[in-house]
């Protein structure tokens, strides 16, 4: 009759375990009750939290963990080749889960990591209730290791880049020390303050000047508290080219810089991790002996149509004026099959009392009329894409000849594409 009563709930234990036939509950002679505590199931899966869908490794136990005692490193391993571990994870209820993005894999073939919970006495992952030690291999006594491979796809490098404005190649400074230029440093998901250095004999942002590598000091500052953006902060930086020249200031982000998740830099944006964020950027001092295009300061430009006509400003660096810029002699218009356009269609106007700053302007410019029907971009709209080209036989009112290539050396005409999309 005794047996009969221990056999009955022992019965029942077994009808609602969905145990691996292999790794019984239960030691073949043993009549005792195993109240285990253990791992139920392992995979990479979708969950959702706060109506947000995250994709992770899921490791679901037959009780509650206590949070507390789940330790990256000490307890909680993550491995495997081409496996990057951040050394987060969240754990609530039964379970523990990895979110891609935490850890990813840096192939997308094979990849495999290796959850390993540790089930030793000491430092073990322990229930919540009753504080029962895991049975990681599951022989039915507390203790022991659970090492599982989980197939994981879709999971890669999630790209932490930088970016750095202004955009332009070319920055015109006043020699004023009381007006800094400032770099945007932006950062594709928030960075490790930890691991940004900038005052130290091992900066990791810098900026230099690129022709002797002499340092250029500068201040920086997180653009706001959740170190998604730095702002680079360079005072008098006409000072810093010598003779007013021109100079170029070379802005260096290495990759060894980390993001709140331990995914490293993508400096040079190849899609791996590591590699240095190189822009450089001519900077032109203004009232310096150059004369150059100051606007548009990009090579490319996007004009909104307006409904008769288009206009774009256009700057110099030092005077010019109307004698010195002539549309029909120092213009040239061109469709991007390479197809003259007329000088006729268009009209350079100065600003009023201005020798430096006029506007192009297309009063009778039809889109489509002169360059056929447009060009498909990438994102299906039809564009026309026109290019403007200032010669370089223009000159300032001192006689000094265009650097329209912004070389740093006169001569060179400008070339400026203008794009405009077809209704
Ligand atoms: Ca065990
Ligand atoms: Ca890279
Ligand atoms: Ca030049």
């Amino acid at each position: 009759m005794k047996n009969i009563l221990i056999l009955i709930p022992l019965m029942i234990l077994m009808a609602a375990c969905n145990c691996d036939e292999s790794h019984p509950l239960v030691g073949g002679d043993e009549l005792e009750i195993p109240d285990v505590f253990v791992v139920t199931n392992i995979s990479y899966t979708t969950i959702i939290s706060d109506n947000v869908e995250f994709e992770g490794i899921q490791v679901l136990f037959n009780q509650d963990v206590n949070p507390e005692l789940v330790i990256d490193s000490l307890n909680f391993f993550v491995e495997g080749a081409d496996v990057i571990y951040s050394g987060n994870f969240w754990v609530w209820e039964n379970r523990i889960f990895l979110p891609c993005g935490d850890f990813y894999c840096q192939s997308t073939e094979d990849c495999q990591p290796v959850i390993r919970l540790s089930g030793e006495p000491d430092t073990g992952i322990r229930s919540l209730e009753g504080d029962k030690l895991l049975d990681g291999d599951r022989d039915g006594r507390p203790g022991g290791d659970f090492v599982q491979e989980v197939s994981v796809t879709g999971c890669t490098f999630p790209g932490f880049r930088v970016f750095v404005f202004p955009e332009e190649d070319t920055i015109f400074v006043p020699d004023d020390p009381e007006i800094p230029l400032i770099f945007e440093v932006d950062f594709s998901s928030p960075a490790d303050p930890n691991t940004v250095r900038f005052d130290t004999d091992t900066d990791n942002i810098r900026i230099f000047r690129q022709n002797d590598d002499a340092g250029i000091p500068f201040n920086m500052q997180w653009a706001d508290g959740g170190f998604s953006g730095l702002d680079l902060i360079v005072y008098g930086p006409g000072s810093i080219c010598e003779g007013l020249q021109p100079c170029v200031f070379r802005v260096f982000i290495e990759g060894s810089i980390y993001n709140l998740d331990g995914v490293q830099l993508d400096g040079d944006g190849n899609g791996e991790p590591g590699g240095n964020f190189i822009k450089d950027y001519i900077i032109v001092p203004e009232g310096g002996p150059l004369l150059q295009v100051k606007s548009p300061g990009e090579d490319t430009i996007w004009l909104d149509w307006g409904p008769d006509t288009a206009t774009v400003a256009i700057s110099f660096s030092l005077p010019v004026g109307p004698n010195n810029l002539i549309l029909g002699r120092d213009f040239s218009f061109f469709c991007s099959n390479g197809a003259s356009i007329d000088r006729s269609h268009f009209q350079f106007i100065w600003e009023e009392g201005s020798e430096e700053n006029g506007r192009l302007e297309f009063p009778y410019w039809v889109p489509g009329e002169y360059c056929g029907g447009g060009v498909d971009t990438l994102n299906g709209q039809f564009v026309n894409i026109m290019k403007v080209v200032i010669s370089d036989q223009v000159q300032s009112t001192g006689g000094v000849q265009l650097d329209g290539d912004y070389n740093g050396v006169a001569g060179g005409d400008a070339v400026k594409y203008f794009i405009l999309p077809l209704p």
